[in-house]
């Protein structure tokens, strides 16, 4: 993948790069660190978890595709919006959601982040930004726009980006979307999380444009594949994305190139793909990567990270033992929170 990224990087030379110095200190990399721990072992207990049949229904696990959240989340400010798929307990972890309420959704209990009425796909944390959780293939991307539309006709100064999966570029709504976008010049970062695979459909055999960020070309919005398993280079390019954002000068969609070590869904073995494709990413793992960075440029000695994984492993217990003795949700709770609501607020005030 790294040679297919090399010969990948290129942007339209209509669209020059805006110069952003790789200059990142102990603070982001501490971030980065902390951030993907907390995911990777989340997940690895969420995973456990579901094996136990304690998490039931749907649950898509985003192990191997950290870099993608918190090289994202370092190069953003508060009051910016992220929406992505069902592959969603990380992203708000990396925001600074607390893992009780997201462990309780994955649970169904009444003290999870959507009551426990949405589940694992349905995360949502409005104080952070993060507007969902989408469990429809490509449904988030018109809404991504939305948000942005919102923020450029409020004047907010804030951005709002959208992630999807390779398999979404393929819906109609992706390319009605990119269009819009971009004539309308709205402050959204599209982000393409190609992992090499929708369900066990390789991108290869989808469509003869394997060169994802090659659509954004098609609609004049500058595009350019990334490394996905590197924050610094996912944070370089959002930082130049959100700079063009912020300006008024509208959309960028970037392709992350990527990888998920588990199956689509913990009902996936997997056997579409080899042992060693398989080995070949977990090499260019983000964690140690920037574990490798950190103690090269003593940000922090290897006993100090092994106190921040004790730490974090801890943290996660909570969550489960906060999940496992939270009460369900009662019966009747259906039928509140529902769209039909007379005092609804988004139309009546
Ligand atoms: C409109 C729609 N069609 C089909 C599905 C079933 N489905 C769920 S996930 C998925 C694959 C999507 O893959 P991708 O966009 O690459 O995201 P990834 O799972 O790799 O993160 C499909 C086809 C769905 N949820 N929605
Ligand atoms: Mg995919």
């Amino acid at each position: 993948m790294a040679t297919q990224v090399k010969e990948a990087k290129k942007m339209s030379s209509k669209h020059p790069k805006a110069e952003i110095k790789l200059d990142f200190g102990k603070e982001t990399y501490m971030f980065w660190y902390e951030s993907m721990v907390l995911m990777r072992k989340f997940e690895e207990k969420a995973g456990q978890l579901y094996g136990q049949q304690k998490i039931k229904g749907f649950c898509h696990l985003y192990i191997g595709q950290e870099a993608c959240g918190s090289g994202v989340v370092s190069a953003l400010k508060k009051g910016d919006k992220y929406l992505t798929s069902y592959r969603d307990h990380a992203i708000p972890l990396a925001l600074g959601t607390h893992p009780n309420p997201i462990m309780a959704e994955l649970f169904a209990k009444s003290t999870g982040i959507s009551k426990g009425k949405g589940g694992s796909m349905h995360i949502f944390d409005k104080e952070v930004g993060f507007m969902g959780g989408h469990g429809i293939v490509g449904g988030q991307i018109p809404l991504g726009a939305g948000i942005a539309f919102a923020e450029k006709y409020n004047n907010t100064g804030n951005l709002c980006v959208c992630y999807m999966g390779d398999g979404a570029v393929r819906q109609g709504a992706f390319h009605e979307t990119l269009n819009m976008a971009m004539l309308w010049k709205l402050p959204v970062i599209f982000v393409i999380e190609n992992n090499g695979y929708a369900m066990g459909t390789s991108v290869a055999r989808t469509s003869n444009v394997r060169d994802l960020y090659t659509l954004g070309e098609s609609y004049d919005i500058p595009s350019e594949a990334v490394d996905g398993m590197r924050c610094e280079d996912v944070h370089v390019a959002v930082a130049r994305a959100a700079e063009r954002a912020r300006s008024g000068d509208g959309p960028t969609l970037l392709e992350f190139r990527t990888y998920r070590y588990r199956g689509h869904s913990m009902s996936d073995p997997a056997k579409y793909r080899s042992k060693e494709e398989l080995d070949s990413y977990k090499a260019q793992d983000p964690i140690e990567q920037v574990k490798e960075t950190i103690l090269s440029k003593k940000y922090a000695t290897e006993a100090e990270l092994e106190q921040i994984d004790e730490k974090i492993k801890v943290q996660v217990q909570e969550s489960v033992d906060f999940a496992e003795n939270s009460p369900f949700p009662e019966a009747s709770d259906a039928y509140n929170d529902v769209y039909a609501e007379p005092n609804y607020p988004f139309i009546l005030e």
